[in-house]
């Protein structure tokens, strides 16, 4: 497997509940590391943006308006297939469906409100990286 990175948020409904320490554990124990971070609270242009992808799906508004709820703690994970591990450690969209003992089913409400976001892809994960990193920001260890 490949030594990858992901772009992780802890989303609004989450950072309010305050498990943002339970959460980050759940990426150690998986065996990520946390070589990036910020809290921020995003302005409508840059949840906007973010989610560009989803711009024409029924749930865009009501997405970006989650988003911009309250502030998020947005990471950047490092490990070997990252990307899978992280969502694996994520479970299903839907936390009804989310896998028992995933993040979403422990720590998540509503399909909206679904605590964190993880990349899906390679190429999602560098754009979504560089979307709230400078390189200078990511500390590879
Ligand atoms: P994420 O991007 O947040 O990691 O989640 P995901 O890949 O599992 O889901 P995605 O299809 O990328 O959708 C992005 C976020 O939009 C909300 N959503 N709502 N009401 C709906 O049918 C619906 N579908 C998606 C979720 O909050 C999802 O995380
Ligand atoms: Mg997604």
């Amino acid at each position: 497997m490949a030594l990858e990175r992901t772009l992780s948020i802890i989303k609004p409904d989450a950072v309010a509940k305050n498990v943002i320490g339970e959460i980050y554990s759940r990426f150690e124990k998986g065996g990520l590391k946390v070589v990036a971070s910020k809290m921020k609270h995003l302005s409508r242009k840059e949840a906007e943006g973010f989610y560009a992808v989803h711009r024409e799906r029924p749930f865009f508004n009501a997405l970006v308006e989650f988003m911009i709820s309250g502030p998020v703690m947005i990471q950047v994970l490092e490990g070997e297939g990252a990307i899978a591990k992280n969502r694996e450690l994520m479970g299903a969209t839907n936390p009804k469906d989310a896998a028992a003992g995933t993040i979403r089913a422990d720590f998540a409400d509503s399909i909206d409100a679904n605590a964190v976001h993880g990349s899906d892809a390679p190429e999602t994960a560098a754009v979504e990286i560089a979307y709230f990193f400078a390189s200078t920001e990511i500390f590879s260890r």
